[in-house]
């Protein structure tokens, strides 16, 4: 099998990629592990960045998003007791779009069968050869069977989990970790959301985050130990401690079926180039922030959209030059997204081994964000996204 990109997995990275490359008119195929109805009803992110769902739209794949999803212009964030308000509009003239990531990706699995796109599903990745020359290879499994598929370049979009990034020799990678003493317990519950905007609270029992799937869904996160399982946490339990954190009876939070639980590790990572040869990474694969910020989906579509236009400039015009400044231009963006995942996480979590003075010095930070229009906009700029440039740069200058 031969195609001009073989892209390894697909979830929003890899489909997003896919789809974008077959609108210039370069060939791709998508191989996949799982089966089409586990990758499209995996629950994962909800919010996108002003500018992502306007990619969205651009690119034809925004419909359903405008009909079904939530445009939401600021956020809540609770302390003290007090719940308090970010206006993203008023402070950075942008909003952000609440969508699940799960909804993204059927749209755009959608929209690449319907142009003729080859995903394979049941396709698991299980080598990569060649990245060095010009006929890259990925070995993969599909119903029990090896088959090889034949490129001219390979781009990992398979998660921090995937096979691309361990592909990679241990002297050209270097990787930045961080991981935190901390977990996220989810759920999503059959509840109209208590608030119309998200929720995030700062109790000293630890954060809770109030998020919403549609008027009807509500997404509820609460932190707790890395090492507990779900059967520490029956519903009735996780509901009471929900009430508590997010300030259950000011809110009106209602209590629903729980359809969904799960728990979630937190880190912040980084692998160091994004490029190998003809082996590119992009999304998960080469870097992951924990959820506070609510910019892991957006990292991923921020990388496919530079590649798409590195990869256009190679095929179009024989141009190699935004190709070898992917990983660059990317890990200068990637690491900003790092530094306002990891604020917002210290600024919003419970520490075991904070000190008193640690303790007082958190809730000071959020009086300031919460008070402060220059703290605010600085929240809000980052949250709602840098805009991108048409250079496929996310901006560095203040977009106001
Ligand atoms: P994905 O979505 O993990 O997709 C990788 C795909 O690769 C497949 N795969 C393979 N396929 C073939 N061969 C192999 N050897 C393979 N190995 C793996 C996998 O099956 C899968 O289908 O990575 P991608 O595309 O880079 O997308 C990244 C996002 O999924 C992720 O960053 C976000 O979900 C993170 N995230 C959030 N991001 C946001 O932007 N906003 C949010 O509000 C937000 N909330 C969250 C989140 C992630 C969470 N969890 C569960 C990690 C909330 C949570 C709880
Ligand atoms: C979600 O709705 O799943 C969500 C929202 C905001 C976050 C993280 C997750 O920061």
């Amino acid at each position: 099998m031969r195609t001009e990109v073989a892209i390894v997995g697909a979830g929003p990275a890899g489909l997003l990629l896919s789809h974008l490359l077959h609108l210039r008119g370069v060939g791709s195929v998508v191989l996949e592990r799982h089966d089409r109805t586990h990758v499209e009803n995996r629950i994962r992110a909800g919010v996108m960045e002003h500018d992502v769902a306007a990619l969205l739209d651009a690119v034809g794949v925004g419909a359903r998003m405008r009909r079904e999803g939530l445009v939401h212009e600021g956020i809540n964030i609770r302390f003290r007791e007090r719940t308090r308000r970010i206006d993203f509009r008023d402070l950075v003239g942008r909003t952000v779009m609440v969508y699940g990531q799960q909804e993204v990706v059927r749209d755009l699995i959608a929209a690449r069968l319907e142009a003729g796109g080859t995903i394979l599903f049941g396709a698991e990745a299980t080598a990569i050869e060649g990245i060095d020359g010009e006929r890259p290879r990925v070995r993969f499994r599909e119903n029990g069977e090896e088959h090889l598929l034949t490129c001219d370049f390979v781009v990992g979009c398979d998660g921090f989990h995937g096979v691309s990034r361990a592909a990679v020799p241990a002297d050209r990678i270097t990787l930045f970790e961080r991981v935190y003493p901390f977990a996220w317990l989810g759920i999503l519950a059959e509840a109209p959301p208590a608030s119309e905007e998200l929720v995030y609270a700062h109790h000293e029992r630890g954060f809770a985050l109030l998020s919403m799937r549609s008027p009807r869904l509500s997404r509820l996160y609460i932190q707790c130990r890395p090492d507990e399982t779900l059967e520490a946490w029956p519903d009735e339990r996780v509901w009471e401690e929900l009430e508590i954190r997010l300030g259950g009876a000011e809110l009106g939070l209602r209590r629903g079926p729980v359809v969904q639980k799960g728990i979630t590790a937190m880190r912040s990572f980084v692998a160091e180039p994004m490029r190998f040869g003809r082996l590119f990474l992009a999304g998960d694969a080469a870097h992951i922030v924990p959820p506070t910020g609510a910019k892991g989906m957006n990292l991923a579509v921020a990388d496919v959209r530079l590649l798409d236009r590195a990869l256009g400039a190679w095929y179009g015009e024989g141009d190699p030059r935004l190709l070898e400044a992917y990983s660059e231009i990317r890990l200068r963006h990637i690491w900003r997204v790092q530094h306002f995942s990891w604020w917002m996480t210290a600024m919003l979590h419970r520490f075991e081994d904070a000190s008193p003075f640690d303790r007082r010095r958190q809730l000071a930070e959020l009086d300031h964000v919460t008070s402060s229009r220059a703290a605010g906009r600085m929240l809000a700029e980052n949250y709602t996204g840098l805009p991108f440039l048409e250079e496929g740069e996310p901006a560095w200058e203040d977009p106001s």
